[in-house]
């Protein structure tokens, strides 16, 4: 009952058997009668095909792209070759930070399918936001996630011949990266066709940031910064429904926007999205105020990603510093290991400062561009969505505008607290 289609086809569940039952990876793992797989199609996210296929032995995940924009239809063109990328992305994520991203079983290029594992019993990350859960080592894992890929995927670390060839090929990441170019840092700022904001309730605040000159500004510098410096590989959709949890276990997948740039670009847009999981809290609590201590649990993930971040960054410049970048000949060589240090801590202000600008970037074009989050969206109230998605905007503006005036964390967590208790408005 094998049958090797040729062209491009999209799977559905029903031929995911027939289609996929010659492969011997995926036999390995469901067992070899691929008569008794049974898939089902439970892609919720904006682009792709995902299915969970389970036979006698176990199951799979298989991830199809599609030739289009699934949120938006077949209007929206968009490239198989994702597929290519988010291949070569995990490839790469699973070497620098070994067993945070699911296992490749099986790739083909043609058909744009990745058979991975199945994370089970974890769920998506943004859903256990919602429903109030924490998570152990979450901080942790993403710290350590964002400093040992991002470290590892720049000339502070690479053989710079690989690094090349590597920016070479995620280069022609172009349709995915114009996709972040234009819904990130632009169309927000626009009357962009398919934006869309809670309205009557935003409307004011939309109309105001739209006229709003050093804004606007801002958020061309935090584009020209992510389209003019390619510094590392980037996971480059880094939000809380690319990562899977379990109460112990932190896995990240999706990394189809894969492509090179600033180090500050995915932590900005990692902590963005629990920024914006805080203010949706009133709007999923059963009573007011019931998810204060929630609340601050939240503000405690974003702190320690960043300090667990800095900390292992700095593991890895003192220790794996071996590319083109700061070279050890230059300074612990000649016994000089305070020039590493001071370089050190230059470096890492200048990602904190960029992260606060990618996060205020990825709050407002959550909120007003066209991917909004489902921590927003779920809120039945359209005046108590608003009212929570107004508090991000307002943080996402402070941060993104004066990102080189807010000195460290705790500064920024101040600001977000005040702006929840209403006191900036
Ligand atoms: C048209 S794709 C919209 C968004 O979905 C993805 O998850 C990315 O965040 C992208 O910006
Ligand atoms: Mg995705």
């Amino acid at each position: 009952m094998n049958s090797i289609v040729t062209e491009y086809e999209p799977l559905t569940a029903g031929t995911i058997q027939v289609r996929l039952g010659h492969i011997e990876a995926i036999r390995e793992r469901l067992g070899p009668d691929a008569d008794k797989w049974r898939a089902s199609e439970v892609g919720d996210g904006n682009l792709n095909l995902v299915f969970i296929v389970t036979g006698p032995r176990g199951s799979v995940i298989v991830k199809q792209a599609l030739p289009y924009v699934r949120l938006v239809g077949d209007s929206w063109p968009l490239p198989l070759k994702r597929a290519f990328f988010e291949f070569h992305a995990l490839k790469r994520q699973a070497a620098r930070d070994p067993g945070m991203v699911p296992e490749i079983y099986h790739f083909d290029e043609g058909q744009a399918l990745i058979v991975m594992e199945f994370l089970h019993p974890h769920v998506i990350l943004r859903q256990s936001l919602m429903a109030g859960t924490r998570h152990e080592g979450l901080a942790d894992a993403m710290g350590k996630f964002c400093a040992r890929t991002l470290f590892r995927g720049t000339d502070l670390a690479m053989e710079a011949p690989a690094r090349k060839r590597d920016l070479a090929l995620f280069a022609e990441n172009i349709e995915l990266c114009d996709i972040t170019e234009n819904l990130v840092f632009s169309d927000p700022y626009f009357d962009a066709e398919l934006n869309h904001h809670t309205s009557p309730q935003l409307d004011d605040i939309v109309a105001r940031m739209r006229r709003d000159i050093d804004l606007k500004v801002a958020a061309q510098e935090m584009k020209a910064k992510f389209s003019n410096n390619a510094e590392t590989l980037l996971h480059g959709d880094l939000h809380t429904g690319s990562i899977m949890v379990t109460a112990q276990e932190t896995r990240v997948i999706d990394p189809e926007f894969a492509v090179y740039g600033p180090i500050g670009f995915d932590i900005g847009m990692l902590l963005a999205n629990f920024l914006m999981a805080y203010y949706a809290q009133p709007g999923h609590a059963a009573s007011a105020g019931a998810r204060q201590d929630y609340q601050e649990w939240i503000l405690g993930v974003v702190a320690e990603i960043w300090r667990v971040f800095q900390s292992e960054f700095s593991q890895l410049w003192r220790s794996e510093r071996n590319g083109i970048l700061f070279q050890k000949s230059l300074f612990e060589d000649q016994g000089d290991a305070l020039g590493a240090e001071q370089a050190l801590g230059r470096r890492l202000n200048a990602i904190w400062h960029d992260t606060l600008g990618f996060a205020g970037a990825e709050i407002i074009r959550r909120t007003l561009s066209l991917a909004h989050i489902a921590e927003y969206d779920q809120i039945e109230s359209d005046d108590m969505r608003a009212a929570c998605e107004r508090k991000g905007l307002l943080l996402g503006r402070q941060i993104l505008v004066n990102r080189e005036g807010i000195a460290n964390m705790q500064a920024a967590l101040d600001l977000a607290r005040i702006i929840e208790r209403g006191e900036m408005g």
